[in-house]
Parts: structure tokens; sequence; C-alpha cells
């Protein structure tokens, strides 16, 4: 089984960290991160009542940036507040607590209270824990996995629905910057039966934040991701192969595009490259909801993407095909 985690390593570390954790130096964020300067990733109002304008910088950043944060969204700040604090009260509680919530060891599922995720090829492993569970489509959802404590269930179902309005809103404008129907493209990858899943980060204080990664560089396997960060800085994006610290922006929700919008957007959409670091002194952590396609779902480009200056640059996959090579670094 896998016991090992992080929180309770970082409770007992003195001096030196256990080596699993210490980064190659082609790794160490004291090595290879930008100083001084933080990445002004595009930043999106959505109050802002020129439609079309929206509509232009959330295209534009998912081709350039793969990424962008969006402020004066609908999801009121209070809710946001206490779905953190829900959150970081089921990291705050007993061991075996946390532990009624664990991962299945003979499971390949990703949901539940766990350590380890992707098989790291050098064996290292990220300064981080995590509790991974669906928020919907209602009828996937497992509550095996839903902590009990306070009103966690209540305020998170709450932050599930709000998100909905926000997906709807992604999903039109990238739509019509695809060239389709506003409609278009949540049909295409059956908006309704999509997975919404939670996965909430618990980064520990970590006294040798230079040497060590809270997540190792990667891309999203979702369409996009939609994420909130406590106000610890530790995002960081790869622009011009250089690692930046994202800035921190209160109550924006920041937006991924992910790998399977490359795919059904032909290579229009890009996805975005980034890693976390952790703090020496405090706790990070940060809610990324991925909105997936079901397992059995196929992703391929977009019909429409296609004609005959236009090949398919991807080929059609199953998403639980992808899903497995990804994670067991295995070519697509
Ligand atoms: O903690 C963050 O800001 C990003 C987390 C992330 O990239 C992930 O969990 O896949």
């Amino acid at each position: 089984m896998d016991i090992l985690r992080v929180q309770n390593v970082a409770s007992q570390v003195k001096e030196a960290i256990p080596d699993m954790f210490v980064r190659s130096e082609t790794e160490q964020p004291g090595i290879t991160t930008v100083q001084g300067t933080t990445l002004e990733v595009p930043i999106i109002d959505f109050s802002n009542p020129n439609e079309e304008k929206i509509l232009k910088e959330i295209v534009e950043a998912s081709c350039e940036w793969g990424m962008f944060q969006i402020v004066n969204h609908k999801i009121p700040s209070e809710l946001i507040r206490k779905f953190q604090v829900v959150g970081k009260e089921f990291f705050e509680l007993p061991q075996e607590e946390k532990e009624k919530c664990a991962k299945d060891p003979n499971s390949q599922a990703l949901e539940g209270y766990g350590t380890r995720l992707q098989k790291e090829l050098d064996g290292k492993k990220g300064w981080v824990d995590h509790l991974f569970h669906k928020l919907g489509p209602p009828s996937d959802i497992n509550y095996r996995f839903w902590p009990t404590h306070s009103n966690y269930r209540e305020v998170t179902t709450e932050y599930a629905k709000h998100l909905h309005g926000v997906v709807d809103e992604l999903f039109k404008a990238l739509s019509l910057g695809l060239g389709l129907e506003g409609h278009e493209l949540r049909e295409a990858v059956h908006g309704d039966n999509l997975v919404h899943l939670l996965k909430i980060n618990y980064y520990p204080p970590c006294p040798y934040p230079d040497l060590v990664l809270g997540v190792p560089a990667h891309s999203d396997m979702s369409f996009f991701t939609l994420l909130v960060p406590n106000e610890i800085q530790g995002l960081q994006a790869s622009k011009d192969d250089q690692w930046y610290n994202v800035k921190y922006v209160p109550n924006a929700i920041v937006v991924h595009i992910g790998d399977q919008m490359e795919v059904i957007s032909n290579g229009k959409y890009k996805p975005v490259w980034h890693r976390t670091t952790v703090s020496k002194n405090e706790t990070r952590m940060s809610w990324p909801v991925f909105i997936e396609p079901q397992p059995e779902q196929e992703v391929g480009v977009h019909p429409k993407m296609v004609n005959q200056d236009n090949p398919p640059k991807f080929k059609a996959k199953k998403f639980k095909d992808y899903a497995y090579c990804k994670l067991n670094k295995i070519p697509q």
C-alpha cells in the first residue's frame, strides 16, 4: 500500500530531505526559474459588456498561451473561499480520517486520497499529496471518495454547479473560435456527459523549495482545466523554453487548455506546459477541475477542422487509452 504521505514527511523533516524528492539540476526550480519577473498571462474580464472582445481574448490566449485567468466570473468569491476552507480542513484531519478516502491501491483509478500520480522516469516524487474525486456527471459520482467533515459535500456541490456556467461559456467561445456554431464543440465532446474531475493539491512547506517540485512539468490531458489556487505563489508556466512564475490574481479562475482540446482543434489551441513549486514556510494548495471525456469516449480531430490543405495531425483515440499512455510515459 502507498503509505508515504508528503504531509507526514514534511512534519518530521529537520535538516535534509529524502533524496527521492531532490530533482536533477535540469529540473530544480532554484536553477531553472527565470527570477525577478512573473508571467503576465492574459487576464480576461468576464464582466466586460463587449462579448466580442471576451471571445477574441479567449481564442487568442488559447492559441498563443494555452492559459489565461478569468476575473469577474459569476462564481461568488465567498463560495470559492468556503470551497477552499473545506478542502483545507480535509488535509488537517487526523491521518486515519484522511485514509478513509484513500485510493484503492489495487485499482488504476485516480479517485481518492493519495500521493503518487505519474510514473516518474527517474523515480522522483512530487512534494504534494492530493485528493481526487469526480464532481459530475451525477451518475459517475462516487461519494466513497468525498470527505464527510463539516459541510464539505454541500459546499463542493455548490461550487460544482457554479462551474458549469463557466464551462459552457468556454466551450461556446472556443467553438466560435474554430469557425463552428457556438453549440457545436460542446455537442462534439458530448458536453452533458463530460467528467468534471476535482483534484485538491496539498503542498506542505519544504525546507529546500529550490530543490523540489510540487507537480513536475506536464500538460493536462483534459479538454481544459479550471483551477483556483490559494494565495501562495507556486504555479509556473513555460514560455519560450523558460520557466516563469505565473502571477497570482485573487479570485481569478486559471484556465489551462489541455491535450484533448489540441486534438479536437487539430492543433489550433495549444495545451500549456506547466509545473508547480512549493514554499519554504507556507502550505500551498490548489483546486484544479479537469473537464475530460468519458474513458470510452473517442476523441479525434473535429471533421470540420480537416480539409485537403489541413490533414488531421492527431489520431483518434479512446480517452482511457490516451490517459494510459500519458500516465505511463508511452508515446501516443
Ligand atoms: O497547483 C497548481 O497550481 C497546478 C496543479 C497541476 O498542474 C496539477 O495538479 O496537474
